[in-house]
C-alpha cells in the first residue's frame, strides 16, 4: 500500500458521520430490496479517468496529481494497475472498467503494442487472484489515436477497418483471459462530419458487418460477456450512428443482430441526447435491453460530455427505479464513468469522488426499493390508463375494436372527460419518499 497513504479502507459509517472518508449511506452488507446492496448495486471503477486522466482540457493542461506520473511507458502502466488494486481494496468495490489503451501503452507496431498488453494483463491476472474486484467489461479504444480520424469501423479506409477488427478480436481474447463480465461498444468515432463527402449506407453497412464479425468470432473463442452498446449522440463526432437507445435498437434489429446486443446506458450521453436518464434506461428496460449502466452526470448549463460523479439524488433515486423493475442489472453494473473536476486533483479527491457517487446510488436505491414496495407509481398509472380496462378500451386492447366499431361507438358517445394528470401532487409525493427514506 504506498500510493494512498493517507487514506485507509473506506467503512460505512452511517448518515450522522463526519469523515468524509467513510460511507454515510452504502453499506455493502445491508439487505435492500431482497439482495445487498454490493449486489443490488455492483458498483464499477472507470480506469480511465481514475487512473489516466490528467485533469487537461481544451485551454490548459493536466492538473491531476498522480503518484505514478513520475514514471514513463511500461512502469507506468505498472504502477497505474499497483495503485488501481489498493484503491479498488480501499474502495471495497467489486469491478471496474477499462479499454486496452487505458491500462497499456501503444508500442511502434500493433504486436508490440499487443505485447504490452499481454505484460500488463497477465499481471492484472496476478492482483486477481487476491482481490475481491473483477471487470465489469473492458473495451478496446478506437478514437485517440490519428490513424481513427475517419472513424473505426465506419471510416472510409480500408486498413483502418482491419486494424480495428485487430484490435477487437484481442479485445475479445482479453475479455475471455479475464474473464469480464461484459464487453462494450461505444463508438467513439463512429459518425459523421458532413454528409457532402460520407457514404452512409457503406459505413453502417460496415459497423453492422464489424458487429456480426465480433459476434462469430466471441462465439469461435467461447467468450461468454455481455455484449453492450453504449449510445451516445455527439462527440466527438458532429452525429454519432449509435444517437440513442431507441436508434441503436432500430439498428440492430435491420441487421439482424438484436439477439447478441444490450444497452449501456450513460446519464451524461442521455441529457446530451435531449432525453434524461430515466428515459433512456426505462426505453431499454421495456425492450428487454437494459444491460448496464455508466453512472455520471452531466451539467444542464453545458452542451458537453463533463463526466461529473452523480450526486444527483432525484436522478440516482428514478435511475435505480428503473434498475429495481428490471429486476437488476443482470451482469451488468453502476460504472463510474466520471472524473474529479479539474480543481479536484489532489489524489484523496478519488476517493472521495467515488464516496459521494457510491453514497448516491445507495440512498436512490433505498428510496427506490421504497417506492416500489409502496407501489406509489404503479398505482398512479393504473389508475390512469383504467380506461383501457372495461368497455370500449378492453375491446381495443383485446383486437376486437376496428375502425368501424370505434367510428360507431365515437358518434353514439357523450362529451369526452378527461381527467388531470397531477403531475405536481406526483412530484411532491416524490420529494415525500426522498426526505422520509
Ligand atoms: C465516452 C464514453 C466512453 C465509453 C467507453 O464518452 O463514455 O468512455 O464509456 O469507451
Ligand atoms: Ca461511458
Ligand atoms: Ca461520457
Amino acid at each position: 500500500m504506498k500510493y494512498f497513504n493517507n487514506v485507509g479502507k473506506i467503512a460505512y459509517e452511517g448518515a450522522k458521520s463526519k469523515n468524509p472518508f467513510a460511507f454515510k449511506y452504502y453499506n455493502p452488507e445491508e439487505l435492500v430490496a431482497g439482495k445487498t446492496m454490493e449486489e443490488q448495486l455492483r458498483f464499477s471503477v472507470a480506469y480511465w479517468h481514475t487512473f489516466t486522466g490528467d485533469g487537461s482540457d481544451p485551454f490548459g493542461s493536466g492538473t491531476m496529481l498522480r503518484p505514478w506520473d513520475k514514471l514513463t511507458g511500461m512502469d507506468q502502466a505498472k504502477a497505474r494497475l499497483e495503485a488501481a488494486f489498493e484503491l479498488f481494496e480501499k474502495l471495497n468495490v467489486p469491478f471496474f472498467a477499462f479499454h486496452d489503451r487505458d491500462i497499456a501503452p501503444e508500442g511502434d507496431t500493433l504486436q508490440e503494442t499487443n505485447e504490452n498488453l499481454d505484460t500488463i494483463i497477465a499481471l492484472m491476472k496476478e492482483y486477481m487472484k487476491t482481490s475481491k474486484t473483477k471487470v465489469l467489461w473492458n473495451t478496446v479504444n478506437m478514437f485517440s489515436h490519428p490513424r481513427f480520424v475517419h472513424g473505426a469501423a465506419t471510416t472510409c479506409n480500408a486498413d483502418v477497418f482491419a486494424y480495428c477488427a485487430a484490435q477487437v478480436k484481442k479485445g475479445l481474447e482479453t475479455g475471455k483471459e479475464l474473464g469480464t463480465e461484459n464487453y462494450v461498444f461505444w463508438g467513439g468515432r463512429e459518425g459523421y462530419e458532413t454528409l457532402l463527402n460520407t457514404d452512409l449506407t457503406l459505413e453502417l453497412d460496415n459497423l453492422a458487418r464489424f458487429m456480426h464479425m465480433a459476434v462469430d468470432y466471441a462465439k469461435e473463442i467461447g467468450y461468454t460477456g455481455q455484449f453492450l452498446i453504449e449510445p451516445k449522440p455527439k462527440e466527438p463526432t458532429k452525429h454519432q450512428y449509435d444517437f440513442d437507445a431507441q436508434t441503436v435498437m432500430a439498428f440492430l434489429s435491420k441487421y439482424d443482430l438484436k439477439d447478441h446486443f444490450k444497452m449501456n446506458i450513460e446519464a451524461n450521453h442521455a441529457t446530451l441526447a435531449a432525453h434524461n436518464f430515466q428515459h433512456e434506461l426505462r426505453m431499454s428496460r421495456v425492450n428487454g435491453v437494459l444491460g448496464s449502466v455508466d453512472a455520471n452526470q452531466g451539467d444542464t448549463m453545458l452542451g458537453w460530455d463533463t463526466d461529473e460523479f452523480p450526486t444527483d439524488l432525484y436522478e440516482t433515486t428514478l435511475a435505480m427505479y428503473e434498475i429495481l423493475k428490471n429486476g437488476g442489472l443482470g451482469k451488468g453494473g453502476l460504472n463510474f464513468d466520471a472524473k474529479p473536476r479539474r480543481g479536484s486533483f489532489e489524489p484523496e479527491d478519488l476517493f472521495l469522488a467515488h464516496i459521494a457517487g457510491m453514497d448516491s446510488f445507495a440512498k436512490g436505491l433505498k428510496v427506490a426499493s421504497k417506492l416500489i414496495e409502496d407501489q406509489v407509481f404503479e398505482k398512479i398509472i393504473d389508475d390512469r390508463y383504467g380506461s383501457f380496462k372495461e368497455g370500449i378500451g378492453l375491446e381495443i386492447i383485446s383486437g376486437k375494436a376496428n375502425f368501424r366499431t370505434l367510428e360507431a361507438y365515437a358518434l353514439q358517445n357523450k362529451p369526452i372527460n378527461n381527467k388531470s394528470g397531477r403531475q405536481e401532487n406526483i412530484k411532491a409525493i416524490l420529494n415525500q419518499y426522498l426526505l422520509e427514506f
